[in-house]
């Protein structure tokens, strides 16, 4: 039972991982991809589209809090299968050799991958390099594994599901049956739980995890009941009063960058336009509704954004028709997500702003002020913050 959770549970997590990698478009721009070496892995790229505008917060909603919610699962099912880590003979043939190979990129991929979601959502980034290229790489080499494993055992899982273990014991005693000892021991101890105890008690610790867990990805309210969510930054109330990712100050980002000398350079071809912060704020605006939603698995509901359409802000600089992608540029000197390529699907997006101001009040700096990108169905981190230049067309 524990496998078959596992088996539906983990092609969730693949699929909306993929689909997280997707949406960083890394192969629109070098600055986008953080694997440029990743090759045949990347064979399925695609544009990422611009809706369902919440599409990327309920998948990567989804990949975060079915991850935490598996951990029990996942434990579970390693606890019974310790005795088969001691099997003897070590190794009975080829074959055989193959499939315990196939168990160590397994379990080593299976807590390589938990472990490093669970460092990166806690924002504990310890990884000896970026988080994106180990889970990226990690999740290929535990897949691979996955479906050997899986290859070898969902025969015999449905049987001991649907007809118990001893039927599942039999099944493999006749001779051309696949081989390899079962689960059953032959003598085995009193035991000291029931079956529908162990996974009663693996059921509620998932439950109890969801519960603690999901408010992380709805937002608003519901955050306070997300007890193992990151605490100790508190966003405050009021318009602003939605959750940061990294404040001004910890990307050193100074009030100077972000005051009266602030400029927003608006480049295309050989046009450039320059904007001080009361020329960008008289333009027209627009208002549309989104969420910020974090490869880290928080979100926010929608909020109100006001600011300048992008392609109003392409035709400052001429480009009236089939605007192209865009390289935005925040203040922020070095460090990761200072600056990204948005694809000209995003661009061309009505909804796609450079936005000023958050539900009626000007943007406080922890989340962008003067300025900052808001996107549909864009991963949080293309929603770069005190942008001070695009450049359309660039880099092609
Ligand atoms: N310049 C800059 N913009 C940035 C980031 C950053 O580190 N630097 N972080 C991004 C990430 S990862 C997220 S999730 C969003 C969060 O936006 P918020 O802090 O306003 O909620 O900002 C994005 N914009
Ligand atoms: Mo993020």
């Amino acid at each position: 039972m524990f496998g078959l959770a596992l088996l539906c549970g983990v092609s969730v997590l693949f699929v909306t991982g993929l689909l997280s990698y997707a949406a960083y478009d890394p192969d629109l721009a070098r600055i986008n991809d953080q694997t440029p070496d990743k090759g045949v892995l990347g064979f399925y790229l695609f544009t990422w589209p611009t809706s369902p505008y919440w599409g990327y917060r309920l998948s990567q909603g989804v990949h975060v809090t079915l991850g935490i919610v598996l951990i029990p699962v996942l434990l579970a099912k390693l606890w019974s299968v310790i005795p088969r880590l001691f099997e003897w003979p070590p190794v009975r043939s080829v074959g055989h050799a193959l499939e315990r190979l196939s168990l160590l990129l397994l379990v080593g991929g299976a807590g390589f991958e938990f472990a490093t979601g669970v460092l990166n959502v806690q924002l504990h980034y310890v990884f000896p390099g970026s988080f994106y290229v180990l889970h990226f790489y990690g999740a290929w080499v535990f897949i691979g594994a996955f479906v050997v494993h899986v290859v070898f055992r969902l025969r015999r899982a449905v049987i001991a599901v649907v007809k118990g273990p001893r039927a599942e014991e039999q099944h493999r005693a006749r001779p051309l049956a696949t081989a390899g000892p079962g689960l059953v021991a032959p003598r085995p101890a009193e035991p000291t739980m029931s079956r529908r105890g162990a996974v009663l008690l693996v059921g509620a610790g998932s439950a109890a995890l969801l519960v603690v867990t999901m408010g992380q990805s709805i937002g608003g309210w519901m955050r306070r009941t997300a007890l193992l969510a990151p605490h100790g930054q508190d966003p405050g109330s009021g318009p602003n009063g939605f959750q940061i990712n990294k404040t001004a100050a910890s990307v050193g980002v100074r009030p100077s960058d972000i005051g009266p000398s602030w400029r927003l350079t608006v480049r295309a071809g050989g046009r450039k336009t320059v904007l001080t912060r009361d020329e960008l704020y008289a333009l027209p605006r627009r208002t549309v509704e989104l969420p910020i939603a974090c490869v880290e698995g928080w979100s926010t509901p929608d909020q109100r954004w006001g600011g300048v359409r992008l392609v109003d802000l392409a035709a400052l600089v001429g480009v009236t028709h089939d605007a192209p992608r865009v390289l935005v540029e925040s203040v922020q000197r070095g460090g990761s997500f200072g600056s990204v390529v948005l694809a000209a699907n995003q661009v061309r997006d009505t909804r796609s702003l450079l936005a000023v101001e958050v539900n009626g009040a000007a943007l406080s700096p922890d989340h962008g002020y003067p300025a900052r990108i808001v996107v549909p169905n864009a991963p949080g981190v293309h929603h770069t913050k005190w942008v001070t230049r695009l450049t359309f067309g660039e880099p092609t």
